[in-house]
C-alpha cells in the first residue's frame, strides 16, 4: 500500500510531530469551480487551516501515486488541466495503474485520508441520492464511503440538487451520524435551511471531537457528517435557489447527462444561472468549513497526544 502514497514535506513533518491535519479534496478544484477562482480558493483554504492550528493536506492522484499534500504548482495543475479525471472508489485502480491525473471526490479523499491516517476532512458539500434516484439509481459513492471509512467530513450539508430526505435516510440506514455544528436544521449548501433536522447538535470543537473519538474507540467503523451551515452573510434564499436548481436539472435531463458528469454539469449550470453569485457562496462556505475542521482536528489531536 505504501508504494502508492507520497507525502508533501509539510504533511510528512506534521505526521512525525503528531500535529493535527485536515484533508482537502481536488474534485472541488478541477470539476467544481472555474479557473482562476478554484486555485485561489484552494490556496486560501489551506492558509485558513494553518491559521487555525492544523496542517492542510490536499489530496490528488498523479504519476501513479496518491499525493497527500500538494505544492502550489500541483494545485495549479489540478485547477487548469482539462484532462484531470474525477476519482471515486471505483476509479483508483485505473487512474493509478495508468499514471493519469485524478482529482478525488469526497469518497476518494476519504479513502486516501484513511490510508494516510487523517481523520478530519473539509469540503463544500457531499454527494447523495439524486432527485428521481429511484428511477436513475444515481446515488453518490460518497454515501457508501461514509458507511465504511473512518473520516469525518465537515461540509455545508448537501445541495438541494439532491433528494436531501432520501440522502439522510440512506445515511441513517448506514449508521452515519449527521451532526449539526451550531445548528439543528440540516443545511442545504447555498442556504442554511432544508426542512430536515440533523441527528445531533453540537456547539464546540471539543464536543465534536469527543463524539468522533467515542465512535471510533467503540470500533464503529464509518464516517460522520459535520454539517456547518454557510455563514448568514453569504447564504442564498432557499426558494430562489430552488427555481434555479429545477431549471438546471431540466437542462441536465434534456442533454441526457448521466453518471459522473451529472454533478459537475448541474454545478456549472447553477453558477451560470445565478450570475456567479452561487460561486461566491460556494467559496465562502468552503472557507468556513476549513476553519471549523481545523478546530475539530486540533481538539481530536489533543485527545490522542
Ligand atoms: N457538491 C458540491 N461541489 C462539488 C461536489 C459535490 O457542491 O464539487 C463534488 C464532490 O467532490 C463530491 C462529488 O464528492 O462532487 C460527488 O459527485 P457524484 O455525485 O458524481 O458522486
Ligand atoms: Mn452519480
Amino acid at each position: 500500500m505504501k508504494q502508492y502514497l507520497s507525502f508533501s514535506e509539510e504533511v510528512e513533518q506534521a505526521i512525525k510531530k503528531n500535529q493535527p491535519i485536515v484533508a482537502l479534496e481536488t474534485t472541488i478544484i478541477s470539476h467544481g469551480m472555474p479557473y482562476p477562482q478554484n486555485v485561489q480558493m484552494a490556496k486560501e483554504v489551506e492558509q485558513i487551516i494553518r491559521d487555525n492550528g492544523a496542517v492542510p493536506a490536499t489530496i490528488g492522484l498523479m504519476g501513479g501515486r496518491i499525493k497527500i499534500g500538494l505544492s502550489e504548482s500541483e494545485l495549479e495543475e489540478f485547477a487548469t488541466n482539462k484532462a484531470v479525471e474525477k476519482v471515486s472508489r471505483r476509479d483508483f485502480p485505473y487512474i493509478l495503474a495508468s499514471g493519469k491525473i485524478g482529482a478525488t471526490t469526497v469518497a476518494g479523499t476519504m479513502i486516501a485520508a484513511q490510508l494516510a491516517g487523517i481523520k478530519i476532512f473539509a469540503t463544500g458539500g457531499i454527494g447523495g441520492v439524486h432527485r428521481e434516484g429511484e428511477i436513475t439509481w444515481d446515488v453518490s459513492a460518497d454515501l457508501t464511503e461514509l458507511a465504511q471509512t473512518n473520516v469525518a467530513v465537515v461540509c455545508a450539508g448537501a445541495k438541494s440538487i439532491l433528494d436531501i430526505g432520501r440522502t439522510l435516510e440512506y445515511l441513517e440506514t448506514q449508521g452515519v451520524p449527521v451532526i449539526g455544528y451550531k445548528c439543528s436544521e440540516f443545511p442545504s449548501f447555498y442556504s442554511r435551511e432544508s426542512g430536515y433536522s440533523v441527528d445531533f447538535r453540537l456547539d464546540t470543537p471539543e464536543e465534536t471531537a469527543a463524539v468522533l473519538d467515542t465512535k471510533w474507540k467503540l470500533g464503529l467503523n464509518g464516517g460522520a457528517i459535520i454539517a456547518n451551515p454557510v455563514p448568514e452573510a453569504d447564504a442564498m434564499n432557499f426558494a430562489e435557489i430552488e427555481q434555479v436548481i429545477l431549471q438546471a436539472l431540466e437542462e441536465a435531463k434534456q442533454n441526457r447527462i448521466t453518471g459522473k458528469q451529472v454533478t459537475p454539469f448541474i454545478l456549472d449550470k447553477v453558477k451560470q444561472l445565478t450570475g456567479g453569485k452561487s460561486l461566491q457562496t460556494n467559496i465562502a462556505l468552503v472557507k468556513h468549513n476549513a476553519e471549523v475542521a481545523a478546530k475539530i482536528a486540533v481538539a481530536l489531536q489533543a485527545k490522542a497526544n
